[in-house]
């Protein structure tokens, strides 16, 4: 059987819940497709998620990874097609700030995602759940976990360079868009899941 690294965030900034979270808990074990589920939660902190999202995959040595993240001004499940070498943006939760760093020093500008990210959203929207692919996966920290996913993956010599890897943002779910003052739209965290295995069943 196959692993699949899954992780998720916990809350930031003005959003109490992170239903990446509650995704990545309930999918831990599943079997899907080929892959087992293996979930990991990471916290909203540049550096920390950045040490542990590396440590889990060599820890795991799994076969596939894919990183959850919040997006709550979007309303498509969303998988990122490229993160770029860049840190900037709004105050972790431990309160580092980053402006226009280099994520690594000696780095690509870019990643582009090894996922089927063009397949996962075909599967989405013919199953009727709204999904399109994203160009841009900020500056923050989702960026910068896809990037040093991506990053270990190309220039670590032991990593099989076939590990497809990536990033998808998923929409708030409702119980966050109650608490939001202005949520551009909401699903229910039944359907994100959902969603979220299907896109699995797409690798
Ligand atoms: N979303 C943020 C960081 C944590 C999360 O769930 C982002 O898009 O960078």
């Amino acid at each position: 059987m196959k692993k699949l690294l899954l992780t998720g965030f916990v809350p930031f900034l003005e959003f109490p819940v992170n239903p990446t979270e509650e995704i990545v808990k309930e999918l831990e074990g599943e079997i899907i497709g080929d892959y087992e589920i293996i979930s990991r939660v990471l916290p909203v902190d540049f550096q920390e998620s950045e040490q542990q999202i590396i440590q889990h995959f060599t820890d795991i040595q799994p076969d596939a990874v894919i990183a959850l993240g919040l997006a709550a001004g979007r309303t498509n499940i969303t998988p990122e097609r490229i993160a770029i070498n860049c840190k900037d943006g709004a105050p972790d939760n431990n309160g580092i700030q980053c402006e226009d760093e280099p994520i690594d020093q000696e780095g690509p500008d870019g990643y582009f995602s090894t996922l089927p990210i063009r397949a996962m959203v075909n599967l989405l929207n013919e199953q009727g759940y709204p999904a399109k692919i994203s160009n841009t996966a900020g500056t923050y920290l989702c960026n910068n976990v896809m990037y040093a996913i991506l990053h270990t993956i190309a220039t670590h010599k032991d990593h099989n360079k076939q590990i497809k890897a990536g990033f998808i943002h998923i929409p708030a779910s409702h119980s966050l868009a109650i608490q939001m003052k202005n949520s551009p739209g909401s699903w229910s965290q039944k359907d994100l899941t959902d969603a979220i295995r299907l896109a699995i069943q797409a690798l």
